[in-house]
């Protein structure tokens, strides 16, 4: 079996949907993750017109409008070369409205490349508030610390550039509050959404080392001839 891998990752914020694509990405080096809170932080950093609008909707914790999003992240996806039918990928945080999912499948038909999988990380909001509160970025590359869970070899730096790490603009309890309601609100009916077509896989657990395992087995089972696995867990 050779099949490339084409996946979307709901959960609610904090869920790690960063930390499980980013290992995945990892373990098997082919593969392309797009996050699309990070493609919209470097925007804000290069205040850019869709970076001042984003700025705004995130501070708020709400979501930037459809339109924009759908045009930034197939712009993205096609700049990476990933609008083909070979290409092995992982959209996080991309589609997240009801309008987003159709438009995306749309772009995606054209390129003969439809969705072929999508994860639903289940883990309980009472775990996830603190994570949020601890979390760190290196916002050039995305990477993801926690002063608990994964903490830089030196505290404040990136491990890998040794840049300065900061904190997400919309990381606190009070816009927390409201990605959680936007979650619930537009995100949940997504899933039903991709569920008709028998896309869904579910991940529980309280802990991305708990879940890593499962979902790291169940992607070599489906595609793993394809790419190879460096590691097993
Ligand atoms: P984002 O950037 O997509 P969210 O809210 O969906 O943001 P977030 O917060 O990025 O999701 P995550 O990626 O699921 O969460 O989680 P993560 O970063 O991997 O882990 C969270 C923290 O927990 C990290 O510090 C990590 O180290 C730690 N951690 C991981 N696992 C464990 C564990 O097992 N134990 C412990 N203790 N810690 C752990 O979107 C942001 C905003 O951008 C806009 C919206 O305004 C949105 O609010 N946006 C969009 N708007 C419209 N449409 C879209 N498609 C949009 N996409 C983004
Ligand atoms: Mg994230």
């Amino acid at each position: 079996m050779i099949r490339p891998l084409r996946a979307i990752f709901l959960g609610p914020p904090g869920a790690g949907k960063g930390t499980l694509t980013g290992r995945l990405c990892r373990d098997f080096p082919p593969l392309i993750t797009i996050s699309s809170g990070d493609v919209l932080r470097q925007h804000i950093s290069d205040r850019t017109a869709i970076g001042v609008q984003a700025e705004s909707c995130m501070r708020q914790g709400k979501l930037v409008p459809d339109k924009v999003m759908i045009d930034l992240i197939t712009s993205e996806m096609k700049s990476h070369g990933l609008l083909s039918p070979s290409a092995s990928w992982i959209l996080d945080g991309f589609p997240r409205t009801e309008i987003q999912a159709p438009a995306l499948e749309e772009a995606l038909a054209v390129a003969h490349a439809n969705i072929n999988l999508v994860v639903v990380l289940d883990v309980p909001e009472s775990v996830i508030l603190d994570r949020i509160e601890n979390r760190w970025i290196h916002e050039p590359s995305g990477r993801v610390y926690n002063l608990t869970f994964n903490p830089p070899k030196v505290p404040g730096r990136d491990d890998v550039t040794g840049e300065p790490l900061v904190k997400r603009l919309d990381d606190n309890v009070e816009t927390f509050q409201k990605r959680l309601a936007s979650y619930r609100e537009t995100t949940l009916g997504l899933i039903d959404y991709f569920n008709t077509r028998g896309l869904v896989q579910r991940f529980s657990g309280t802990s991305s080392d708990e879940i890593y395992p499962k979902l790291l087995s169940y992607v070599k089972h489906e595609y793993g001839t394809q790419h190879q696995p460096l590691a097993d867990a």
